[in-house]
């Protein structure tokens, strides 16, 4: 008796556990484009195009190997529509009586499966560092779950930079060297580009049929579809980026979109890379002398570090936990995030990447448009859907973490210590955006004043009761206290005008 295994457009590597588990002579691959995927949110279209692109080449190589793959195209007269509802069709034509699959992402789509009307064995993602139960396990003991500690077991796990057990230049982090404001100039051409084959020209026709409506720039389309495409990529980063990438990894620049990052995430989030064997490339680079320390810590600590600890987080705080909104906020997201008009240099070029490439870096996200929307007061949930659509590494596991918890605190501080908050003080130490900006970045009040200035102490203000007894805050709020009353009074009035400015959807 045959069954379908399903491999979702996010589990495209060779050892899923559902490949594992199946036999390729009897049971029968699934896979699905499908509506219902394709617009829970408004995907960008180079995300849709890039997921797509490499679920047809990744069936066709399942196919090379003996497996056989159903695949379903969106455009198919007869597709169901949704992951289930693909999965009974497949079902019914092949006589197949039950499913095998890889936990997805997203509990949307566990639910889904989990009271789908066939017998679905779910098996466990392993492609990922820690399991549920190892993450749960660290978790249980622990009141404040800092991702730092959990780092820290990673590294003694995978044995990574570790001499013994000690860690490598007798120092866990080195963070510390990594801050480094934008530099004159990027020496680095960028991410490694691929020109479309007919396959990947074939799904841009089709996304440029049917997502012409949604937020972002199709073409030109340059990501890696394959895992031989995405391990150039992954070459490319190491021997041309790396060795700066910890310098100048907090830096933004109007020049350049990439400056010494990865861009990895869509390849590795996709299944195309794995984790291990990218922080291996890049412990090798450094153990050859071609990276410093600074730089392969650092990158390896996002990876086994944040990475991990986020999925630890989503999966153990449950479905509930993309609703979190301690901070009540309520603001709809204001339009420029969709590409409407703003003077403010720093979010026009944020939203600008973003459209143009379905990426933006992590100060970028955390702190231009993450920070914006904190101190702005927007609903945390409108902040998650924008971040889940827009960019090309967007899944629900690793996305809402990042946004509901680290970037808009709605979590309560499970995540991270403190908000992520910053005047426009922070954003010209690290970039070059203020200098062509309509707003003065040392204006505090009145005409023309930086609108992070304004709203850095509104959301201080208004959150006084919450944050002012967190002992990483003091400090902000004895700043705040010193000026005097009528000052004070200035900034709040002004931010409020400016908010109220917003609400009536001027161009702020
Ligand atoms: P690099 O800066 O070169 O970093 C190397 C790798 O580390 C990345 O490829 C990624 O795999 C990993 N990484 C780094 N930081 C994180 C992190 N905080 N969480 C998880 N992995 C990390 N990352 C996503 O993969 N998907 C998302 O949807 C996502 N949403 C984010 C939303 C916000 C508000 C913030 C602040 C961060 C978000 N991140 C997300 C994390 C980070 O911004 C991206 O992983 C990174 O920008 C990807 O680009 P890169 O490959 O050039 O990364
Ligand atoms: C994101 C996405 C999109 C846009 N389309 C599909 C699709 O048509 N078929 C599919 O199997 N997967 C798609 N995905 C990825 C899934 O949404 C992803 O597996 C879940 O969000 C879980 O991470
Ligand atoms: Fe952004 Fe303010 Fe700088 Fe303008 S002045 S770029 S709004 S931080």
């Amino acid at each position: 008796m045959s069954r379908l295994v399903l491999v979702l457009g996010d589990q495209l590597s060779h050892d899923l556990t559902a490949l594992k588990k199946a036999e390729k002579g009897s049971d029968i691959v699934v896979m699905a484009e499908v509506a219902e995927e394709a617009g829970y949110v408004g995907h960008h279209p180079k995300k849709i195009a890039l997921i797509f692109s490499a679920m047809r080449k990744f069936a066709a190589a399942l196919e090379d190997e003996g497996w056989k793959v159903r695949y379903t195209r969106l455009d198919d007269p007869d597709n169901a529509g949704s992951i289930v509802g693909e999965l009974l069709r497949r079902a019914e034509e092949t006589g197949a009586t039950g499913v095998i699959c890889t936990e997805p992402g997203e509990w949307r789509l566990v639910e889904k499966l989990k009271h789908a009307p066939i017998k679905t064995h779910i098996l466990n993602d392993t492609r990922f560092i820690a399991s549920h139960a190892e993450f749960e396990d660290w978790a249980e003991e622990r009141k404040a779950l800092r991702m730092e500690y959990f780092y820290r077991e990673m590294r003694r796990k995978t044995g990574l930079m570790m001499e013994g057990d000690k860690p490598a230049g007798e120092k866990w982090n080195f963070d510390h060297e990594n801050r480094k404001p934008a530099p004159d100039e990027v020496i680095y051409e960028g991410p490694l580009w691929f020109e479309p084959d007919a396959i990947v020209e074939e799904v841009l026709a089709l996304v440029e049929a049917r997502f012409a409506d949604h937020f972002g720039d199709l073409r030109p389309f340059g990501f890696a579809t394959t895992r031989d495409e995405a391990l150039e990529a992954l070459d490319q980063f190491v021997a041309h980026a790396l060795p700066r990438f910890g310098d100048f990894q907090d830096a933004m620049m109007e020049e350049s979109d990439f400056l010494y990052h990865a861009v990895l995430s869509p390849y590795i989030n996709l299944g195309l890379l794995g984790p291990l064997e990218v922080c291996r490339a890049v412990e090798k680079a450094w153990q050859e002398g071609h990276a410093p320390i600074n730089a392969a810590e650092g990158f390896i600590r996002q990876i086994i570090g944040w990475r991990e600890y986020m999925r630890g987080i989503y999966f153990l705080e449950g479905p509930e936990y993309v609703k979190r909104n301690v901070l009540k906020h309520d603001r709809d997201l204001p339009a420029f995030y969709w590409g409407g008009e703003t003077r403010m240099s720093c979010l026009s070029h944020a939203v600008a990447v973003t459209r143009k490439e379905a990426y933006a870096h992590h100060i970028q996200r955390l702190m231009v448009t993450g920070n914006f929307a904190l101190l702005a007061g927007v609903d945390p949930h409108q902040v998650h859907e924008w971040y889940l659509a827009v960019y090309a590494d967007a899944y629900e596991w690793v996305e809402a973490p990042n946004v509901v918890g680290m970037s808009q605190f709605a979590d309560g501080g499970i995540i991270a210590s403190k908000p992520y908050v910053s005047s426009g003080a922070y954003i010209n130490r690290m970039s070059d955006y203020c200098k062509g900006c309509h707003y003065s970045v040392s204006k505090k009040t009145g005409e023309g004043a930086c609108p992070f200035n304004l709203l850095y102490w509104h959301f201080l203000d208004r959150h006084r009761d919450r944050f002012k007894s967190n002992a990483r805050m003091g400090n902000m709020y004895r700043t705040w206290d010193r000026m005097d009353e009528d000052r004070r009074e200035t900034v709040l009035r002004d931010a409020e005008a400016l908010l109220e400015r917003l609400d009536a959807g001027e161009v702020i």
